[in-house]
């Protein structure tokens, strides 16, 4: 058997291993598909998760946990029909009892395959509805989880920290890239007090975390196959304390873009005002705990979340590509164009984004 079969063979699993094989596009995790002796499709997710990047994985996995548990039994109250499509469920170590396995060099974790599932790529407005109403539901179920959860990366979403650890990088300048760089970080100092509005809002006692996916890329989203109904949200490894905008903001980022998020053709890069608005309207129907802050800062957290990532992708490029899996040099480089690129684009959308929001929810 070879070593990632027998890795898969400790958990709890029914069945034989046959085959694993790489599964999926992630940035940060490796993802893997498990062929059991039971079927022909796999019946099993294994994944070694990237401890450098989430560096407790004890944490991690008590997190994943709590939410995972939390929210089946919603669904199960609710009388939902095929609960095991709608969360995921992991499988235990066999000899430690634990969600996660560590070798004495890597950590893996195995769930339950979902047959039928699939993630789109880019999305329609209906499917975008379906998937704001299904992120906002999600924020809404986790709202009464009791048990604190911890942070998985400290400070995650923080685009004070974000633009902390950009300058850091620009100080230090490892592998010399920071000249070529000049545009873009006058770009984003323009806009250094404008996207640090929700740490602010938070300092002024108006804003409070919640417990967010932080994640909420459209990969990150799976669908039937066939009816397009929407199943359930993965990649649970940043749920964690942030603001609102998070899970509103990251879903536009990729979801209303007109191009993935590294196409290097930036004349094509712009926002889709139909899957905003669709999204929006799912959102807000499904996010039914919102404040009025929270709501008028809506269009702010559409912009957050392409500066933000923008910002991230920068301070890899300048750090030598130390955090993102790259396929080429520049690969960072021109992920961070199209996010600066996309924001623009947005900024000269921005009325009536937030005329739009407005129009469908009327403030106090
Ligand atoms: C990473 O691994 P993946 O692709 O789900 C990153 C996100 C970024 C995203 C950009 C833990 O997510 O924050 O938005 O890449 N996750 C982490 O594609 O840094
Ligand atoms: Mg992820």
């Amino acid at each position: 058997m070879d070593r990632l079969s027998q890795i898969a063979a400790r958990f709890d699993i029914d069945g034989d291993v046959v085959s694993v094989s790489p599964l999926g596009n992630g940035l940060i995790n490796d993802t893997y598909k498990v062929v059991t002796s039971l079927r022909e499709e796999p019946s099993y997710v294994l994944q070694r998760i990237n401890h450098a990047i989430f560096t407790d994985v004890e944490l991690l996995q008590n997190n994943i946990d709590e939410v995972t548990s939390h929210i089946r039994h919603k669904l199960e109250k609710k009388g939902v029909s095929d609960v095991d499509r709608k969360v995921l469920t992991f499988v235990k170590d066999k000899i430690t009892g634990k969600s996660y396995y560590f070798d004495g060099e890597n950590y893996w974790r195995v769930s339950v395959f979902i047959p039928g599932a699939v993630s789109p790529e880019a999305v329609t407005p209906e499917s975008a509805r379906r998937a704001g109403e299904a992120f906002g539901n999600f924020q809404s179920m986790l709202a009464d989880i009791e048990k604190p959860l911890g942070e998985t990366i400290p400070g995650f979403h923080s685009m004070v920290l974000r633009l902390k650890q950009l300058d850091d990088a620009v100080r230090l300048d490892p592998v010399k890239r920071v000249a070529e760089v000049a545009d873009l970080l006058e770009f984003i100092n323009e806009r250094r007090d404008k996207m640090t509005f929700a740490e602010r809002l938070e300092s002024q006692g108006m804003l409070t975390k919640r417990l967010c996916h932080c994640d909420t890329k459209v990969n990150n989203m799976m669908f039937d196959s066939k009816t397009e109904e929407f199943l359930l949200v993965i990649d649970l490894d940043t749920v964690m304390p942030s603001y609102v905008f998070s899970d509103y903001g990251d879903f536009l980022r990729t979801a209303a873009s007109t191009v993935a998020e590294d196409d290097p053709n930036l004349d094509k890069v712009g926002f889709n005002s139909e899957i905003f608005k669709a999204f929006t309207e799912g959102y807000l129907k499904g996010a039914d705990f919102l404040t009025d802050v929270e709501i008028k800062n809506l269009p702010e957290g559409v912009m957050l979340f392409p500066y933000m990532q923008g910002v991230r992708f920068l301070t890899d490029y300048i750090n030598g590509d130390t955090y993102y899996k790259i396929k080429y040099p520049e690969h960072n480089l021109v992920r961070a164009r199209n996010q600066f690129k996309l924001l623009e684009s947005i900024e000269k959308q921005l009325p009536e984004i937030s005329q739009y929001i407005s129009s469908l929810k009327s403030l106090n």
